[in-house]
């Protein structure tokens, strides 16, 4: 029998105010988390809803650095443009704070500082890099180097990103520090660690014996850690931004970010509930979720349980839902390449249609393995499945409604039993839903929300009532009342999914639906949460519109939800198709991402190619270089060798006599180039036929490691036959 909490309490990963939010982190995290917190809401569950700003962090600093602005700007920045991104998708938290608050800065270091008096910490004395221009301790990403694999001369100190090792900063050559350029020295250097392998006993059988329902990607990674060994995690850092670790001399070090930010969960739930907070995370009748993508498995599932079961009067997650990762056009999203969807411009370019980012989302969604986001797919599934099915069933009821019945629910005049059938196919489809929701599969879910569509635009097709008009109104009246109860089923089974659909749907049908509390209003009584529906002017009467009706989770799958004679609203558009001209402007977006993404690779490869040296050859004596007869000529003409596009054949004047040399250098030089111009031979190389010419000599040419050739010249003009030694 599974245990019966009394409350809720959802998180979601703090995403890194480095940046903006993208749709792998939608997909990821934030869609899921929402679908499941307002689906909680509807059954009546009191369910809280944890997130904020992520702000501590190396790659702050380093933004930080690179934009000469202090780390505060840029998580300012990233911290508002993230928050407006959630809120403009219909994801409403009931706190979105961050980890630069004060509450976070004063409860992070009494965590710490309850480890720490309890002895819950190991200290290791270590060697780090340290600046001593600087006066700063080093993180790995602060050293860079040349890559001893592929020599690339701005590889970091922890990986290079040109061949994707992962590096020490032991391992790079001529390391240097990016803050000052100054050759960084070995320093000790005192930190504290969360001795992870003194809890791996107990995380085997609490994660291993008693959480064999967690998804398989999730258990599967949390065993393979285990069964690696756990070794004690660092958790300081020395780093000036952060939150300071609270022991006396330990200036300059603050808590790692990992193990600051999950306590910022429990901070932001103490910024919003001050009296009441220990309840959600101090009570066994409290579950905790944690919603987050795969690469933060190990720390919601190995590390801060860990931190949580050191300190011992928290609870502890009950599921940690992560999903795996999503591709955009097949490739991997990156925030430091630009390669994503960005949620703050999606909402800019397609103003009204949160809901068709939240669908696709939740269809692709890479539950169980990584998934690939396309605009052909994203246009496809907004013209084929929301306006194709959803939204031409739910206008042609509406519409036919309003023509047939003033815009009033008809009475159930003339029954059949195909109407009774089609309405019973109603509940089957709620109690998957429900299923799927429940076991964190909101694929699934969303398929069973929009399989009641499809029942209805089905039943509309065959029942065909703009036919059955035309001869028997009392049919056509129970046609339209059973489409119109499937209207309101809809009204119910895609409110978390595609919350601003679901306000619009109940304008067009006049309900309200009664979902459960939240608590964005901090302490006191949790609000009562009444899904209004949106104003839309009364179809078709001059009456004022009836009484709302409220629905509530439960009515979902009844067959009488809509009284007869109830006013419906006007008809509007749940969905509006996207045209390719849309797409189009995202898609050369990207393409043009790419190609700048493409180029600046290929300047940076040549730029190092062009670096690269050639070996010194074998050594030679003093005669045979003797031997060699290197004199200057100055070149008279030249032109084209015919069907090649690399020779060019020069008439020259060595000043022993005028010969002809043939020389691969028409890649680099126009034959214009080439006249007048004074270069070096070697005369006395055996003549050689090249394309039927005779070539008596060579120009000596530098070739640089990508292969640009340039040839040699004196500094000063000099006679022609002047030997060179
Ligand atoms: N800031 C998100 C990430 O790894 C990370 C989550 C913290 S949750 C406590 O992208
Ligand atoms: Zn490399």
């Amino acid at each position: 029998m599974e245990k019966q909490f009394k409350r809720t309490l959802v998180t979601c990963a703090l995403p890194y105010a480095n940046g903006p939010v993208h749709i792998g982190h939608l997909a990821g995290v934030y869609i899921p988390a929402d679908i499941y917190v307002r689906y909680l809401r509807l059954r009546g569950e009191d369910v809280l809803y944890i997130c904020g700003s992520d702000e501590h962090g190396v790659p702050i600093t380093i933004k930080a650095k690179k934009e000469g602005v202090t780390p505060q700007d840029i998580v300012d920045r990233y911290h508002s443009i993230i928050k407006d991104a959630f809120t403009g998708l219909g994801i409403h938290f009931d706190i979105y704070s961050r980890t630069s608050s004060a509450v976070h800065e004063r409860n992070a270091a009494a965590f710490f500082r309850r480890l720490y008096d309890d002895d819950k910490f190991i200290t290791r004395e270590t060697e780090q890099y340290y600046d001593p221009e600087a006066k700063t301790f080093l993180a790995d990403r602060y050293i860079t180097g040349t890559c001893p694999k592929c020599g690339n001369p701005g590889a970091y100190g922890d990986q290079c990103e040109k061949c994707g090792s992962t590096l020490s900063p032991e391992e790079l050559i001529d390391p240097k520090s990016a803050l000052s350029g100054s050759a960084p020295v070995k320093k000790k250097t005192k930190h504290w660690y969360l001795p992870l392998d003194r809890y791996e006993p107990w995380l085997r059988d609490w994660i291993l014996e008693r959480h064999k329902e967690w998804k398989t990607n999730v258990y599967g990674q949390c065993k393979s850690w285990l069964d690696g060994g756990l070794q004690p995690r660092a958790v300081s850092r020395d780093l000036d931004w952060g939150v300071p670790v609270p022991v006396e001399g330990a200036e300059g070090k603050v808590l790692y970010v990992w193990f600051d930010a999950p306590i910022g969960y429990i901070s932001n739930t103490q910024e919003l509930l001050p009296q009441s907070w220990e309840k959600w995370w101090k009570s066994e009748d409290t579950r905790l979720v944690h919603f987050i993508g795969k690469d933060n498995i190990v720390f919601h599932c190995i590390v801060f349980p860990s931190m949580l079961k050191a300190d011992g009067s928290y609870i502890l997650p009950d599921n940690v839902p992560a999903n795996e990762f999503l591709n955009l056009e097949g490739d991997k999203i990156s925030t430091s390449r630009g390669w994503a969807v960005w949620a703050h411009e999606y909402l800019k370019d397609f103003p009204g249609q949160e809901d068709v980012l939240r669908y696709v989302l939740c269809a692709n969604a890479p539950e169980t393995k990584d998934n690939d986001f396309t605009w052909k797919d994203f246009q496809q599934r907004n013209n084929s499945e929301l306006v194709a099915v959803l939204g031409n069933f739910v206008n042609r009821a509406v519409v036919l409604t309003g023509k047939y019945f003033d815009g009033r629910v008809p009475e159930d005049r003339s029954p059949e039993a195909i109407d009774a059938e089609t309405l019973a196919q109603i509940l089957p489809c709620r109690e998957a839903l429900e299923k799927y929701v429940e076991t964190f599969h909101f694929r699934e879910a969303l398929k069973e929300a929009m399989n009641i569509a499809r029942i209805g635009n089905k039943y509309i097709s065959d029942t065909e009532p703009w036919k059955v008009a035309k001869t028997d109104m009392d049919r056509t009246a129970s046609i339209l009342r059973t489409c119109l109860q499937i209207c309101a089923d809809l009204a119910i089974a895609i409110e978390p999914f595609l919350p601003f659909s679901a306000r619009k749907l109940r304008g067009i049908l006049r309900v309200g639906i009664q979902a459960g509390t939240d608590h964005r209003a901090g302490e006191g009584a949790p609000t009562e949460n009444f899904y209004a529906p949106e104003p839309v002017p009364g179809l078709h009467t001059a009456e004022p519109s009836g009484e709302d009706l409220v629905l509530r989770w439960d009515d979902l799958g009844r067959s009488d939800l809509l009284p007869a004679g109830h006013v419906l609203g006007e008809p509007v558009l749940l969905f509006s198709k996207i045209e390719d001209a849309a797409i189009q402007v995202q898609t050369d977006r990207l393409a043009a991402i790419k190609a700048a993404r493409e180029a600046a690779e290929a300047a940076k490869a040549a730029e190092e190619a062009a670096r690269r040296v050639e070996p010194q050859k074998d050594e030679i004596t003093y005669d045979d270089f003797a031997r060699m007869d290197i004199r200057t000529a100055t070149v008279l003409a030249a032109e084209r060798v015919p069907k090649t596009d690399k020779l060019l054949k020069l008439s020259i004047d060595t000043g022993i006599d005028r010969r002809t040399i043939v020389s691969g250098i028409a890649e680099y030089y126009s034959p214009e180039d080439m006249v007048g111009r004074q270069i070096c031979i070697l005369a006395n190389l055996a003549p050689r036929t090249i394309r039927g010419i005779q070539s008596q000599g060579m120009i000596l040419m530098a070739k640089q490691g990508d292969g640009k050739m340039r040839f040699i010249t004196p500094q000063e003009v000099v006679a022609n036959g002047a030997v060179i030694n």
